[in-house]
Protein backbone atom coordinates (compact mmCIF):
# COMPACT_ATOMS: atom_id res chain seq x y z
CA UNK A 1 0.00 0.00 0.00
CA UNK A 2 1.44 3.32 -1.46
CA UNK A 3 1.14 6.30 1.15
CA UNK A 4 -0.66 9.54 -0.87
CA UNK A 5 -0.84 12.22 1.62
CA UNK A 6 -2.65 15.25 0.77
CA UNK A 7 -1.44 17.65 3.20
CA UNK A 8 0.55 20.36 4.49
CA UNK A 9 1.37 18.65 8.07
CA UNK A 10 1.80 14.79 7.81
CA UNK A 11 5.02 13.77 9.93
CA UNK A 12 7.70 12.87 7.04
CA UNK A 13 5.63 14.16 3.61
CA UNK A 14 3.49 17.35 4.66
CA UNK A 15 3.23 19.56 2.16
CA UNK A 16 4.78 17.91 -0.62
CA UNK A 17 2.28 16.74 -2.41
CA UNK A 18 -0.86 19.64 -1.74
CA UNK A 19 -1.86 19.85 -5.17
CA UNK A 20 -4.28 17.40 -6.56
CA UNK A 21 -1.74 17.40 -10.11
CA UNK A 22 1.68 16.70 -7.82
CA UNK A 23 -0.43 14.07 -5.62
CA UNK A 24 -1.76 11.98 -8.42
CA UNK A 25 1.58 12.31 -10.02
CA UNK A 26 3.05 10.98 -6.81
CA UNK A 27 0.70 8.23 -6.60
CA UNK A 28 1.21 7.18 -9.97
CA UNK A 29 5.10 6.94 -9.60
CA UNK A 30 4.40 4.75 -6.42
CA UNK A 31 1.89 2.36 -8.47
CA UNK A 32 5.41 2.18 -11.39
CA UNK A 33 7.30 1.58 -8.03
CA UNK A 34 5.53 -1.38 -7.36
CA UNK A 35 2.49 -0.39 -5.11
CA UNK A 36 -0.71 -2.65 -5.37
CA UNK A 37 -2.82 0.19 -4.12
CA UNK A 38 -3.00 3.55 -2.94
CA UNK A 39 -4.12 5.10 0.23
CA UNK A 40 -4.93 8.87 -0.18
CA UNK A 41 -5.29 10.85 3.16
CA UNK A 42 -6.28 14.49 3.33
CA UNK A 43 -5.91 14.98 7.20
CA UNK A 44 -2.60 14.26 9.51
CA UNK A 45 -2.95 12.03 12.07
CA UNK A 46 0.53 12.42 13.81
CA UNK A 47 0.56 13.74 17.39
CA UNK A 48 -0.72 17.36 18.08
CA UNK A 49 -1.74 17.53 14.25
CA UNK A 50 -4.95 20.16 13.95
CA UNK A 51 -8.33 18.31 13.14
CA UNK A 52 -9.61 19.39 9.57
CA UNK A 53 -13.11 19.54 9.28
CA UNK A 54 -15.14 17.21 6.29
CA UNK A 55 -15.46 20.05 3.68
CA UNK A 56 -11.64 20.54 3.74
CA UNK A 57 -10.63 17.30 3.47
CA UNK A 58 -13.09 16.85 0.61
CA UNK A 59 -11.90 19.33 -1.05
CA UNK A 60 -7.78 17.81 -0.53
CA UNK A 61 -8.61 14.40 -1.50
CA UNK A 62 -11.61 14.53 -3.85
CA UNK A 63 -9.89 15.12 -6.84
CA UNK A 64 -6.80 12.99 -6.62
CA UNK A 65 -9.22 10.24 -5.64
CA UNK A 66 -10.91 10.83 -9.04
CA UNK A 67 -7.56 11.60 -10.84
CA UNK A 68 -5.80 8.34 -9.49
CA UNK A 69 -9.17 5.76 -9.65
CA UNK A 70 -9.06 6.50 -13.44
CA UNK A 71 -5.14 6.75 -14.23
CA UNK A 72 -3.44 4.37 -11.45
CA UNK A 73 -5.25 1.14 -12.57
CA UNK A 74 -5.16 -0.62 -9.14
CA UNK A 75 -7.31 0.27 -5.72
CA UNK A 76 -7.73 3.45 -4.04
CA UNK A 77 -8.22 3.37 -0.06
CA UNK A 78 -9.25 6.69 1.68
CA UNK A 79 -7.56 7.47 4.71
CA UNK A 80 -10.40 9.03 6.67
CA UNK A 81 -12.71 8.65 9.62
CA UNK A 82 -15.51 10.72 8.95
CA UNK A 83 -18.55 8.89 7.30
CA UNK A 84 -18.53 12.31 4.93
CA UNK A 85 -15.35 12.10 3.35
CA UNK A 86 -15.48 8.05 2.57
CA UNK A 87 -18.67 9.17 0.81
CA UNK A 88 -16.82 11.35 -1.61
CA UNK A 89 -13.99 9.29 -1.92
CA UNK A 90 -16.46 6.17 -2.56
CA UNK A 91 -18.20 7.90 -5.25
CA UNK A 92 -15.05 9.73 -6.86
CA UNK A 93 -13.98 5.82 -7.26
CA UNK A 94 -11.78 4.67 -4.01
CA UNK A 95 -13.20 0.98 -2.80
CA UNK A 96 -11.80 0.92 0.47
CA UNK A 97 -11.84 3.05 3.80
CA UNK A 98 -9.21 2.54 5.64
CA UNK A 99 -10.47 4.26 9.22
CA UNK A 100 -7.96 4.84 11.76
CA UNK A 101 -10.48 5.47 14.30
CA UNK A 102 -12.03 1.86 13.05
CA UNK A 103 -15.70 3.21 13.22
CA UNK A 104 -15.26 5.48 16.89
CA UNK A 105 -15.56 8.65 15.94
CA UNK A 106 -17.85 8.75 13.42
CA UNK A 107 -19.89 5.50 13.36
CA UNK A 108 -21.98 6.16 10.42
CA UNK A 109 -18.74 5.59 8.22
CA UNK A 110 -19.41 1.90 9.11
CA UNK A 111 -22.58 2.29 7.09
CA UNK A 112 -21.51 4.34 4.36
CA UNK A 113 -18.74 1.83 3.76
CA UNK A 114 -21.23 -1.29 3.69
CA UNK A 115 -23.75 0.96 0.96
CA UNK A 116 -20.91 1.06 -1.18
CA UNK A 117 -19.79 -2.05 -1.18
CA UNK A 118 -16.07 -1.44 0.04
CA UNK A 119 -13.21 -3.02 1.78
CA UNK A 120 -12.88 -1.83 5.07
CA UNK A 121 -9.30 -1.46 7.31
CA UNK A 122 -10.50 -0.96 10.87
CA UNK A 123 -7.08 0.48 13.02
CA UNK A 124 -6.53 0.56 16.52
CA UNK A 125 -6.10 4.04 18.17
CA UNK A 126 -5.63 4.24 22.07
CA UNK A 127 -7.23 7.88 22.45
CA UNK A 128 -7.10 10.48 20.00
CA UNK A 129 -4.66 11.72 17.84
CA UNK A 130 -3.94 14.84 18.93
CA UNK A 131 -3.15 13.48 22.80
CA UNK A 132 -2.55 9.95 22.21
CA UNK A 133 1.55 10.11 22.40
CA UNK A 134 0.87 11.58 26.00
CA UNK A 135 0.63 8.67 28.62
CA UNK A 136 -0.29 5.55 26.44
CA UNK A 137 -1.27 2.95 28.75
CA UNK A 138 -2.15 -1.34 28.08
CA UNK A 139 -2.56 -4.44 30.76
CA UNK A 140 -1.35 -6.66 28.06
CA UNK A 141 -1.05 -4.48 24.71
CA UNK A 142 -1.27 -7.08 22.17
CA UNK A 143 -3.81 -9.08 24.07
CA UNK A 144 -5.68 -5.11 24.55
CA UNK A 145 -5.43 -4.19 20.32
CA UNK A 146 -6.30 -7.72 19.66
CA UNK A 147 -9.92 -7.37 21.54
CA UNK A 148 -10.30 -3.88 20.48
CA UNK A 149 -9.81 -4.61 17.33
CA UNK A 150 -12.35 -7.76 16.92
CA UNK A 151 -14.89 -5.58 18.71
CA UNK A 152 -14.63 -3.16 16.11
CA UNK A 153 -14.58 -5.89 13.40
CA UNK A 154 -17.91 -6.88 14.86
CA UNK A 155 -19.47 -3.76 14.85
CA UNK A 156 -18.35 -3.10 10.90
CA UNK A 157 -20.11 -6.86 10.32
CA UNK A 158 -23.14 -5.36 12.32
CA UNK A 159 -23.17 -2.47 9.76
CA UNK A 160 -23.43 -4.85 7.21
CA UNK A 161 -19.74 -4.74 6.04
CA UNK A 162 -18.58 -8.17 4.06
CA UNK A 163 -16.41 -10.48 6.32
CA UNK A 164 -14.70 -10.69 2.89
CA UNK A 165 -13.96 -7.19 3.11
CA UNK A 166 -12.38 -6.73 6.69
CA UNK A 167 -8.68 -5.87 7.13
CA UNK A 168 -7.72 -4.80 10.54
CA UNK A 169 -4.59 -3.31 11.56
CA UNK A 170 -2.54 -2.81 14.82
CA UNK A 171 -2.39 1.01 14.30
CA UNK A 172 2.03 1.54 15.56
CA UNK A 173 2.60 4.73 16.83
CA UNK A 174 -1.06 5.25 17.66
CA UNK A 175 -1.19 5.91 21.29
CA UNK A 176 1.82 3.40 21.82
CA UNK A 177 5.17 3.59 23.26
CA UNK A 178 8.44 2.26 22.18
CA UNK A 179 7.85 -1.12 23.88
CA UNK A 180 4.44 -1.04 23.00
CA UNK A 181 5.03 -0.89 19.23
CA UNK A 182 7.67 -3.73 19.83
CA UNK A 183 5.60 -5.87 21.52
CA UNK A 184 2.70 -5.74 18.91
CA UNK A 185 5.73 -6.17 16.17
CA UNK A 186 7.21 -9.64 18.02
CA UNK A 187 3.81 -10.76 18.70
CA UNK A 188 2.59 -10.00 15.54
CA UNK A 189 1.46 -14.09 14.46
CA UNK A 190 -1.14 -13.48 17.86
CA UNK A 191 -3.00 -10.77 16.81
CA UNK A 192 -3.30 -12.20 13.41
CA UNK A 193 -4.42 -15.69 14.87
CA UNK A 194 -7.00 -13.53 17.35
CA UNK A 195 -8.28 -10.98 14.80
CA UNK A 196 -8.93 -13.83 12.01
CA UNK A 197 -8.78 -11.11 9.04
CA UNK A 198 -6.11 -9.90 6.96
CA UNK A 199 -4.05 -7.58 9.11
CA UNK A 200 -2.27 -4.41 7.48
CA UNK A 201 0.78 -3.24 9.86
CA UNK A 202 2.08 0.41 8.72
CA UNK A 203 5.72 1.90 10.04
CA UNK A 204 6.86 3.66 7.45
CA UNK A 205 9.73 6.13 8.83
CA UNK A 206 7.53 6.39 12.13
CA UNK A 207 8.95 7.96 14.97
CA UNK A 208 9.80 4.85 17.20
CA UNK A 209 12.14 3.22 14.50
CA UNK A 210 14.11 6.64 14.81
CA UNK A 211 14.40 5.92 18.56
CA UNK A 212 16.02 2.70 17.65
CA UNK A 213 18.28 4.14 15.17
CA UNK A 214 19.92 6.78 17.82
CA UNK A 215 23.78 6.43 17.71
CA UNK A 216 23.67 3.04 15.60
CA UNK A 217 25.79 3.31 11.87
CA UNK A 218 26.82 6.72 12.30
CA UNK A 219 23.77 8.53 13.47
CA UNK A 220 24.44 10.42 16.60
CA UNK A 221 20.77 11.72 17.53
CA UNK A 222 17.53 10.41 16.23
CA UNK A 223 17.66 10.72 12.39
CA UNK A 224 14.52 12.91 10.84
CA UNK A 225 11.55 10.49 8.87
CA UNK A 226 13.95 10.86 5.71
CA UNK A 227 16.24 8.34 7.22
CA UNK A 228 14.24 5.97 8.31
CA UNK A 229 13.62 4.20 5.20
CA UNK A 230 15.95 0.83 5.50
CA UNK A 231 14.25 0.55 9.09
CA UNK A 232 11.05 0.88 7.66
CA UNK A 233 11.78 -1.73 4.90
CA UNK A 234 13.42 -4.06 7.74
CA UNK A 235 10.01 -3.67 9.45
CA UNK A 236 7.98 -4.13 6.63
CA UNK A 237 9.94 -7.11 5.85
CA UNK A 238 9.45 -8.38 9.69
CA UNK A 239 5.53 -7.76 9.52
CA UNK A 240 5.17 -10.00 5.83
CA UNK A 241 7.17 -12.81 7.36
CA UNK A 242 4.96 -12.76 10.60
CA UNK A 243 1.56 -13.02 8.87
CA UNK A 244 1.11 -9.35 8.08
CA UNK A 245 -1.15 -9.38 4.19
CA UNK A 246 -0.32 -5.54 3.57
CA UNK A 247 2.05 -3.47 4.34
CA UNK A 248 2.11 0.22 4.52
CA UNK A 249 4.41 2.69 3.12
CA UNK A 250 6.33 5.61 1.39
CA UNK A 251 9.38 4.26 -0.01
CA UNK A 252 7.47 1.55 -2.17
CA UNK A 253 10.06 0.17 -4.60
CA UNK A 254 12.17 -1.38 -1.64
CA UNK A 255 9.31 -3.48 -0.13
CA UNK A 256 7.84 -4.52 -3.76
CA UNK A 257 11.57 -6.13 -4.59
CA UNK A 258 11.45 -7.76 -0.54
CA UNK A 259 8.25 -9.11 -1.54
CA UNK A 260 9.34 -10.43 -4.96
CA UNK A 261 12.38 -11.93 -2.79
CA UNK A 262 10.17 -13.32 0.15
CA UNK A 263 7.95 -15.36 -2.34
CA UNK A 264 10.90 -17.04 -3.96
CA UNK A 265 11.92 -18.03 -0.88
CA UNK A 266 8.48 -18.81 0.43
CA UNK A 267 8.36 -20.74 -3.03
CA UNK A 268 11.32 -22.96 -2.76
CA UNK A 269 10.26 -23.93 0.98
CA UNK A 270 6.64 -24.98 -0.62
N1 LIG B 1 -0.39 5.43 9.73
C1 LIG B 1 -0.58 6.71 9.38
C2 LIG B 1 -1.76 7.09 8.71
N2 LIG B 1 -2.71 6.18 8.38
N3 LIG B 1 -3.46 3.96 8.38
C3 LIG B 1 -3.29 2.67 8.72
N4 LIG B 1 -4.23 1.76 8.40
N5 LIG B 1 -2.18 2.25 9.39
C4 LIG B 1 -1.20 3.11 9.76
O1 LIG B 1 -0.21 2.67 10.38
C5 LIG B 1 -1.34 4.49 9.41
C6 LIG B 1 -2.52 4.88 8.71
C7 LIG B 1 0.44 7.73 9.73
O2 LIG B 1 1.44 7.82 8.75
P1 LIG B 1 1.47 8.98 7.61
O3 LIG B 1 1.18 10.29 8.29
O4 LIG B 1 2.85 8.92 7.06
O5 LIG B 1 0.44 8.66 6.58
Amino acid sequence: MGIVNVTPDSFSDGGRFLAPEAATEHGLALVAAGADLLDVGGESTRPGAEPVDATEEIRRVGPVVELLAAQAGVPISIDTTKAEVAAAALAAGATIVNDVSAGRFDPAILDVTSAGGAGYVAMHLQGEPRTMQDAPSYGDVVVDVGDLLAERLDAARGAGIADAALCADPGIGFGKTLDHNLALLARLPELVARVGVPVLVGTSRKRFLGAILRGVAGETGEPPPERRDEASLATAVWALDHGASIVRAHDVRPVARAIALLEAIRGAAA
